[in-house]
C-alpha cells in the first residue's frame, strides 16, 4: 500500500495520496477535478505510479459479454439502444436459453476470458427469470469461469439468492454524476441504483459500478461521476469505463464528440482515486486505434470486455485483441 494520509487538499493542488481507507476522509469533487486540470503527462506519471504500486503492470483481466435478454427495456435511458420507447431498429428477444447461453461460455473460456458476464434488458428480474439466471450462473461456474451478471435493480432476497448460486460480481453502473442523472434517465433514480448496489454488497458479491463518459457531462461531470465511485466504502472492486456509443434512434445519438484525450484522463482519474480496483477499458474500443487504448493502458485501465459483441454493440475484433497485446506486451489474467 501507498503511505497515505487522511488530510484533503486545496483546490488547486492536486491532491499526492488517496485518503487512508480506514478513515472517513473522501474524495472532494474539488480534489477530483484538480486531478483532471493536472498537465496530462503529470496526470498520466501519477496514474502510472499508483497503478504499478498495486498491481502488475502490463496484466490485463478479460471479460466476455453476452446478452441473455435483449431490447423491449421499460427504462428510459438515454444512451440505451434496448429502451423500448427508443426507436433503434433492435429486435426485442426472449430470454436465451440455458444451453445456448453455455455455447456462449465455452466459447469464450476457449477464447482465454477468465470472466463470463450476462447482460439482460430489465427494469429489475421477474421471479421466473430469476430462477434461470440463477440456474444460468450455476452452470457457467461449473465451467470454471467467473461470473457477472447485470440484470437491472435487485431487492435484497434477490441479491442473496445469486450471492448463493456462487455469483462472483454484479454490474450495475452509476453511470454519471449525481446531478446530470436526471438529464438522462427519468424512469429510475440514482438512489434507486445505489440501493441496488447496496443490496449486492450486503449479500457479499463483488460490485462492478462505473459509468459513460461522452455523453454531454463535460470535466466537472465526470469529476462527478469519479466522485461518487470513490467515495463508495468500499470502492466497487470492478469500474468499467464507457465510451459512449451513439445509437441512431436514441436522445443521446447526435451528442457532442468527445476529446480523446479526456476519455483517458477519466480512466487516469479512475485509478488514482481507486487505487485497488480494476478499471476496465469498456464500451467504445472498436472505433478506438491501439495507440489510444494503449495511452488507457498507460492510464491504469487493467481490464476489458473481450469478443466480438458487448451486449447490442460490436466489440474490438478478438485477433485484433490478440495482436495489440503482443505489440504491447500485455498479458491477460
Ligand atoms: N438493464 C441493466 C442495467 O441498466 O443495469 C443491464 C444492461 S445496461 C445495457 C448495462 C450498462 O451498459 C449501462 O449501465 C451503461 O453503462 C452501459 N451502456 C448501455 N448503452 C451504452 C452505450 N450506448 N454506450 C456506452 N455504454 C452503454
Ligand atoms: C458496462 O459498464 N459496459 C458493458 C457492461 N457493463 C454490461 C455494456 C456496454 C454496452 C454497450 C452498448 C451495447 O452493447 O448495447
Ligand atoms: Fe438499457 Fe438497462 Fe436502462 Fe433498460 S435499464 S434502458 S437495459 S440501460
Amino acid at each position: 500500500m501507498m503511505t497515505t494520509s487522511p488530510v484533503r487538499f486545496a483546490a488547486q493542488s492536486a491532491p499526492e495520496t488517496a485518503p487512508a481507507a480506514d478513515t472517513d476522509a473522501r474524495w472532494r469533487v474539488a480534489d477530483i477535478e484538480a486531478l483532471f486540470a493536472l498537465p496530462f503527462l503529470d496526470l498520466m506519471f501519477r496514474a502510472q505510479e499508483v497503478h504499478r504500486a498495486h498491481f502488475k503492470a502490463g496484466e490485463v483481466q478479460r471479460s466476455t459479454l453476452l446478452s441473455i435478454k435483449t431490447g423491449g427495456c421499460s427504462e428510459d435511458c438515454g444512451y440505451c439502444s434496448q429502451a423500448a420507447r427508443h426507436h433503434t431498429g433492435l429486435e426485442r428477444e426472449r430470454l436465451m436459453p440455458l444451453e445456448e447461453v453455455l455455447e456462449h461460455a465455452r466459447a469464450a473460456r476457449a477464447s482465454g476470458s477468465s470472466r463470463f458476464c450476462m447482460g439482460a434488458a430489465w427494469r429489475s428480474p421477474k421471479e421466473k427469470d430469476l430462477a434461470a439466471v440463477i440456474e444460468m450462473v450455476r452452470e457457467v461456474k461449473k465451467l470454471g469461469l467467473e461470473t457477472c451478471v447485470t440484470l437491472g435493480m435487485l431487492d435484497g432476497e434477490q441479491a442473496r439468492r445469486l450471492a448463493e448460486a456462487g455469483l462472483d460480481y454484479y454490474n450495475h453502473n452509476v453511470d454519471t454524476a449525481p446531478d446530470y442523472y436526471p438529464e438522462i434517465v427519468t424512469t429510475h433514480t440514482l438512489q434507486d441504483r445505489l440501493d441496488t448496489i447496496e443490496k449486492v454488497r450486503d449479500a457479499g458479491i463483488n460490485v462492478c459500478s462505473g459509468g459513460i463518459v461522452g455523453m454531454g457531462e463535460g470535466q466537472a461531470g465526470r469529476a462527478g461521476l469519479i466522485a461518487q465511485l470513490a467515495n463508495m466504502t468500499p470502492p466497487p472492486e470492478s469500474v468499467p469505463i464507457n465510451k459512449l456509443i451513439p445509437f441512431p434512434g436514441t436522445p443521446l445519438a447526435e451528442g457532442e464528440t468527445l476529446d480523446p484525450f479526456d476519455f483517458v484522463r477519466t480512466i487516469a482519474v479512475a485509478r488514482i482515486t481507486m487505487p485497488e480496483s480494476f478499471v476496465r477499458l469498456s464500451a467504445g474500443r472498436e472505433q478506438m486505434s491501439d495507440e489510444l487504448q494503449a495511452l488507457c493502458f498507460m492510464a491504469g485501465a487493467n481490464a476489458i470486455f473481450y469478443g466480438e459483441r458487448l451486449l447490442t454493440a460490436g466489440n474490438a475484433d478478438a485477433s485484433d485483441d490478440m495482436r495489440l497485446f503482443a505489440r504491447l506486451g500485455l498479458v491477460s489474467i
